[in-house]
């Protein structure tokens, strides 16, 4: 099993896992961008945004709805986040098992690309 988020969903390489569930787990990213950056994964391996099935689209609500769960445990609710998700060689992604980041706890570039 190569890929490193597979790797992590499996127990297999450690990660602080802050939440988990039988379709999603999140962790907090090895290399944050910000005070507070998670990332939220299927424990299926959807490779990117753009592979994704009709079928398999409602994955994304319930990330989001992770990530707003999340937001609020870290205490970032009120003053705002950012959620992302890259998808592809132009769109930064680097990591190819579908991940939506959530971002805060500073102000955030207006930057979005
Ligand atoms: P992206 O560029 O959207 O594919 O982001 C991938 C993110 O994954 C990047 O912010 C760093 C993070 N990452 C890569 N390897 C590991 C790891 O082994 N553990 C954790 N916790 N995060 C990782």
């Amino acid at each position: 099993m190569s890929c490193i988020f597979c790797q992590i969903i499996s127990g297999e390489i450690p990660g602080e896992i802050l939440h988990q569930d039988d379709e999603v787990i999140a962790f907090r990213d090895i290399n944050p961008r910000a005070p507070i950056h998670i990332l939220i994964v299927p424990r299926k391996h959807l490779a990117a945004l753009s592979d994704l099935t009709e079928e398999e689209l409602p994955i994304l609500g319930k990330m989001a709805g992770i990530a707003k769960k999340l937001a609020e445990g870290e205490g970032i609710s009120e003053r705002g986040y950012r959620i992302v998700v890259n998808c592809g060689p132009e769109g930064g992604q680097l990591v190819p098992h579908l991940h939506m980041h959530l971002l805060g706890g500073r102000q955030l570039s207006d930057e979005m690309g």
